[in-house]
């Protein structure tokens, strides 16, 4: 049995409204979390032992108490209705956490009083001066270096080009400094901790101008916002800081004892602005708390639009609303098909633009999957009254065997290098392959001469049959609706106990077996017309 696995995406502040990033990240989360299901054969869609999947959402900002303010709500009832926002929108893009987790919860909160008491009981949090450039649009200190050469100019935020202020306080403080070495060989000696590999080389590249150590809280003032989040123990007049509550989630969400065994997360997926929280100081307080490291801290890039970063301040976000467009025409296992094969999985970023969607929902599932299940449930309706024929089982597995031996193995292998572009890719394989055969032996050609050419046709069509079972299966973890109905189709729902590779053995103990009713069933996506106007 594989180990428990245990799968992240950033909590997201609560003072956005839900757009095409956090859906994104979400979305690789979702599709890893069912293909982990569906290795220990389990139902994709979960819940399932042996995966969690975790997001929620961030919710001890400054800034959620100043637009909540504005909007005539206490903090908590604005996290409230933007938290709700966020499940709303996870519901919508059909993904399948088993938590979703808040950091203004009682069972966060607790936790986290716990891990900073422990931190300090472990000698590993002091009291000191603290002054530094402070990026206010991101709630955080910058180091000299790093606000010297933010892309934007110096002295700028990295990440939105504000203007930094200089900033000075009495804090408590993570002595980060005292795990630079341990950190350093732990990312040196497991070349799969940070990817892709271009984002472990910049951290390692950071990491060589040192650590130094970081504060943890923040002064409470007469200003509400300061008053805001959760109280140093022992200390009321310093809250911690939002960024160390919030990597807590990780932990709190899961330290219990029905679900201690997940730790340590097997992935933390996320874009490259939080990296270095995730990379550095998160590790370095789980090795602080003697804790497990996670296995792998993914931080994919971002999408951006016309080439340009989507910012509030240019007003270019691809907004749910966008996306809800989208899948009103094209269905949702489009729009997630989309994100999931041309998003900023690796190390570039990705453009949100219509005539990519169009072409690759037209090639992929349109002219692909689609086309390819209606040409052959068509012909096995046509040639032998919709009823899988008895073929030379032999012979069909041979024009599988010729591309996609050791398949399951192989899309296996490609999910622990979280390279989930290429999972999916290798349904869309298959079904190429099918295509191939089809076009290059012609059963409908050979179906002309009928019974003579009988055992070929049924050959090939039981290969197209079950190649594109195993297709489908693949295909899944993305294409959650549609490829339900054809498992409903052709009465080949993956059953409990079957795993990824029982399920993609061709001929195996899942297998579509002669006699099985193949129903034509409704197309599974009508063509686009490529001129017609992007979805308002
Ligand atoms: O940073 N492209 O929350 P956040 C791709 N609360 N992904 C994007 C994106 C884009 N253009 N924009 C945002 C926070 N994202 C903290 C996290 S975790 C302990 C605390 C996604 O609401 C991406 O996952 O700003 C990015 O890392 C995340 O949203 C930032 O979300």
């Amino acid at each position: 049995m594989p180990s428990p696995c245990y799968i992240t995406t950033p909590i997201y502040y609560v003072n956005d409204r839900p757009h095409i990033g956090h859906c994104y990240t979400t979305l690789l989360a979702d599709v890893a979390a069912r293909f982990e299901r569906l290795r220990r054969g389990e139902p994709p869609q979960g819940p399932a032992p042996g995966v969690f999947m975790l997001t929620g959402t961030d919710e001890h900002a400054d800034k959620v108490v100043t637009t909540g303010a504005a909007h005539g709500c206490t903090p908590l009832e604005w996290s409230d209705r933007n938290a709700a926002e966020f499940q709303r929108a996870f519901a919508f893009m059909n993904f399948s956490q088993d938590d979703f987790i808040r950091t203004t919860q009682e069972r966060h909160k607790s936790k986290v009083l716990e891990y900073v008491a422990e931190l300090q009981r472990r000698g590993d949090v002091y009291l000191g001066d603290y002054s530094g450039w402070y990026d206010e649009s991101q709630d955080e200190y910058l180091t000299e270096t790093v606000a010297k050469e933010s892309p934007h100019g110096p002295f700028t935020s990295p990440v939105t080009g504000r203007p930094l202020v200089r900033r000075s306080e009495k804090n408590y403080f993570f002595r980060l400094s005292a795990y630079e070495g341990r950190l350093r060989a732990h990312i040196e000696g497991h070349p799969g901790f940070i990817l892709p590999e271009a984002r472990r080389n910049e951290v390692l590249g950071r990491l060589r101008q040192g650590l130094q150590d970081v504060p943890i809280s923040r002064a409470i003032t007469d200003d509400p916002a300061s008053q805001w989040g959760i109280r140093m123990p022992s200390d009321p007049g310093h809250r911690i800081y939002v960024w160390i509550d919030a990597l807590f989630n990780y932990l709190s969400a899961i330290d219990s004892s029905a679900r201690g065994a997940f730790w340590p997360p097997r992935v933390h997926v996320m874009a490259k602005d939080i990296l270095w929280f995730h990379a550095v100081i998160w590790p370095c307080m789980l090795m602080a708390l003697g804790r497990d490291l996670p296995g792998c801290v993914y931080a994919h890039s971002y999408w951006v639009r016309e080439g340009k970063k989507m910012s509030k301040s240019l007003g270019n976000f691809v907004t749910l609303e966008v996306l809800q467009a989208y899948a009103a025409r094209y269905s949702l296992d489009a729009l997630r098909w989309y994100l999931l094969t041309q998003g900023p999985l690796g190390a570039t970023d990705a453009d949100f633009s219509h005539a990519k969607f169009v072409d690759v929902y037209n090639a992929d599932l349109a002219n692909g999957i689609g086309n390819s299940a209606s040409r052959v449930a068509n012909m096995i309706d046509k040639y032998f009254g919709g009823v899988l024929p008895e073929c030379n089982p032999a012979g069909a597995k041979a024009r599988f065997d010729a591309r996609h031996a050791d398949l399951a193995g192989r899309v296996l292998g490609a999910l622990d290098r979280f390279d989930l572009a290429a999972c999916a890719q290798a349904g869309i394989s298959l079904v190429s392959r099918v295509d191939e055969v089809i076009s290059e032996e012609r059963p409908f050609t050979l179906a002309k001469d009928m019974p003579a050419n009988g055992a070929r046709v049924a050959e090939i069509l039981c290969f197209a049959a079950e190649s594109l079972r195993i297709a489908s299966v693949l295909l899944a973890p993305a294409l959650t609706s549609r490829m339900e109905q054809v498992w409903r189709s052709w009465g080949c729902a993956p059953g409990r106990g079957q795993t990824l590779e029982v399920l993609c053995a061709f001929g195996g103990p899942a297998g579509l077996r002669p006699g099985a009713r193949l129903a034509k069933g409704e197309a599974l996506f009508m063509r686009a017309d490529p001129a017609e106007a992007p979805p308002a």
